[in-house]
């Protein structure tokens, strides 16, 4: 069978997931912490627990909600949610749920999601409650999530039902290594095992993907895909419609550097200005290369999503000039400078709001944009998407391990780059940090995630790995721990190397 076609693993000892170094012995105290908490607060133990795992994303940045096919691999830094049923009766009618990081106080949301519209995060009518962001509306995610599921198999899992949870991430968050997607899919994935579910793995996927829209990130399915379906030792090459992981086995010599540039990334809440409005922006791209290369302005309209659906129009278009590149016809067919909404409105003989009628969130965007630079998203979307086979291709080529490691360097500098100037998803601090990489001797080094803040991923030869990591340390992070703003002890949260770990499971000891 089909690695996306089996369920999610269950266990009954850590071992299998946590091995049986020093990160068992790490995740035996993380789960008797969890156990604790959940008894202090709860008053019982808990039933059962799920982790999920956050990611990097070697190459393939702002694609996925393209429909194009990225690179990521799972760290070994995941979510563990502990979960159990409430007794039948009133209280069974809340889901509460509670954290082992202080910071985040306890939850209640009431167990029945037509209720969750009053005051909570209002998923049926699609408005979110962003003003009132609060860290659980990610695990009620998942609770919405398993409910639609059952919902749309024509069952209801015994929902709505009340539940207790607590939560321990290890992923940091805010940093572009997907702390949201891991404790949407551990949640999800506690709540499917508690119900006495368990459904194949890229059904995980595709439900968990849709249930963290409810956030208000109109997000790629790539941070779920790579959470559930990763495995010990590989990155996946992530394909979307149908969902699909593809074993990618790195080469020997090299090892990937997760740096953060210890700027914070508020995905959702700046979400109108950054990523759904290059979400937006992408829409607009495609529908108007979809006119200018022919398509009558209702369909392109009614029916070009993304840029994707007009990959082949661009191509035949490109052939017609003896060029294969989707970019040949964004060149010939879009300008450089910005457009403004009413440039755009005449190319397509539509109101832009109406177009983005039947979403909030979008239309938020078009309320913060000045203007929409489509030139260039589109751009980086097909030549990122092109860099992602060509990745792919250099992994499995002949070539030495040396000469493979030195091509993929070259591939994620190109990456960073087009984010960079094509896509604007950078910011200083990462402008500083990726520099700072090459200039010590990794061999490629890229923004990885939504950007804007967050991480940088180096490539790094396994020879210079020691001294690397101290020349970073020297350059980038001892200036901002003199300053106070972070702790010398918690550098290795911000700095480290990583090797691609497994992907979600159950366990029940
Ligand atoms: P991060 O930075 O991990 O939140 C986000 C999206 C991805 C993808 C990347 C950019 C979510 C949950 N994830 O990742 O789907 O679009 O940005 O490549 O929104």
């Amino acid at each position: 069978m089909a690695h996306e076609d089996l369920p999610i693993p269950f266990y009954s000892s850590l071992d299998p997931v946590y091995g049986d170094g020093s990160l068992l012995e790490e995740a035996q105290i993380r789960f008797q912490t969890v156990k604790a908490k959940f008894v202090e607060l709860f008053g019982r133990e808990p039933q059962l627990y799920a982790r999920s795992p956050g990611r990097v994303n070697l190459i393939g940045e702002h694609i996925d909600y393209e429909g194009y096919s990225v690179l990521p691999m799972a760290i070994r830094q995941d979510t563990i949610v502990a979960i159990g049923k409430r007794d039948a009766g009133e209280s069974s009618k809340e889901v509460r749920i509670g954290n082992v990081n202080p910071k985040y106080s306890v939850c209640t949301y009431p167990a029945d999601p037509h209720q969750m519209n009053k005051g909570f995060l209002i998923p049926y009518d699609q408005e979110v409650d962003l003003k009132n962001h609060k860290w659980g509306h990610y695990f009620i995610c998942g609770y919405k999530g398993i409910y639609d599921y059952a919902k749309s198999k024509g069952t209801d899992f015994g929902l709505p039902f009340g539940l207790d949870a607590v939560v321990d991430g290890t992923v940091p968050t805010g940093s572009g290594l997907s702390s949201s997607a891991a404790l949407v899919c551990s949640a999800t994935i506690a709540i499917m095992a508690v119900l006495d579910n368990n459904f194949p793995k890229k059904e995980i996927a595709q439900l968990t993907c849709e249930c963290e829209r409810y956030i208000g990130t109109q997000s790629g399915g790539m941070d779920q895909a790579i959470s559930v379906m990763a495995k010990t030792g590989f990155a996946e090459l992530i394909d979307f419609n149908p969902i699909r992981a593809t074993d990618v086995k790195l080469p020997d010599g090299g090892t990937f550097v997760i740096a953060h540039s210890l700027a914070e990334s508020q995905k959702a809440v700046t979400a109108a200005t950054n990523y759904n409005n290059r979400v937006v922006e992408c829409r607009l791209a495609a529908i108007v290369l979809a006119i200018k290369l022919g398509m009558a302005a209702n369909d392109a309209i009614s029916k070009v999503k993304t840029l994707s659906d007009v990959e082949g129009l661009c191509v035949s278009f490109a052939g017609k000039h003896g060029s294969s590149d989707p970019c040949f016809a964004v060149k010939a067919h879009l300008k450089e400078e910005p457009y403004t909404a009413e440039d755009i409105e005449k190319i397509i003989g539509a109101n832009l709001t109406s177009i983005f009628a039947n979403s909030l969130s979008s239309l938020d965007v078009l309320k913060a944009a000045q203007h929409f630079k489509i030139f260039q998203r589109a751009s980086h979307v097909y030549s990122e998407a092109k860099r992602v086979y060509s990745f792919r291709d250099v992994v499995l080529s002949k070539l030495s391990d040396d000469d493979k490691l030195k091509k993929l360097g070259e591939l994620m500098n190109e990456s960073h780059s087009s984010c960079s100037v094509l896509y604007e998803c950078s910011c200083p601090e990462l402008e500083e940090l990726v520099k700072i990489c090459r200039d010590n001797g990794a061999l490629g080094a890229r923004l990885t995630g939504a950007g804007w803040g967050g991480c940088a991923v180096a490539l790094v030869k396994e020879s210079i790995l020691p001294q690397f990591i101290q020349n970073v340390k020297e350059s980038f992070y001892k200036s901002r721990i003199e300053k106070g703003v972070i702790r010398k002890d918690d550098i290795g949260l911000y700095l480290f190397a990583s090797k691609p770990s497994s992907g979600a499971a159950i366990f029940k000891f």
